[in-house]
């Protein structure tokens, strides 16, 4: 078909911000685990929204954040490692507080990497 365009978009934010739920309300479907507990997401999952127009890739992604524990590097290097290869990147912001140090962060994250974004 024409005009049909495909794409991957990266969902990246601090956690529990709802990227998570947004990529299920998104797709319609509750394929991502979400709760208020904070680092949830552990993998780099994806969802697929077809439409006639085309398809978007959405690609979840553990919460970026300072690390105290092994684990939590293992999940930060996850999801910084996202936004490689992909056409576009989202980040997630909860929009209940004003935006503080850890969305910054992952702003100058991305600035540094030459990464377009939106938010
Ligand atoms: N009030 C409100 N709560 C929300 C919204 N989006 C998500 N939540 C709640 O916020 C909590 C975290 O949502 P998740 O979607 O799991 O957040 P996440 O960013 O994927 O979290 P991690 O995977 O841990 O990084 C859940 O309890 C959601 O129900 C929203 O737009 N409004
Ligand atoms: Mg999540």
């Amino acid at each position: 078909m024409t005009n049909y365009k495909s794409g991957f978009v990266t969902l990246l934010g601090r956690p529990n911000v709802g990227k998570s739920t947004l990529i299920n309300k998104l797709i319609g479907e509750k394929i991502t685990i979400t709760s208020p507990v904070a680092q949830t997401t552990r993998n780099k999952l994806k969802g697929i929204l077809t439409t006639k127009f085309g398809q978007i890739i959405f690609v979840d992604t553990p919460g970026v954040h300072k690390p105290h524990h092994l684990l939590g590097e293992i999940l930060v290097k996850n999801a910084k490692s996202a936004i490689n290869g992909v056409d576009m990147v989202v980040l997630v912001l909860d929009s209940s507080v004003e935006p503080g140090k850890g969305d910054e962060y992952i702003k100058d994250f991305l600035v540094e990497n030459k990464t377009e974004f939106i938010i």
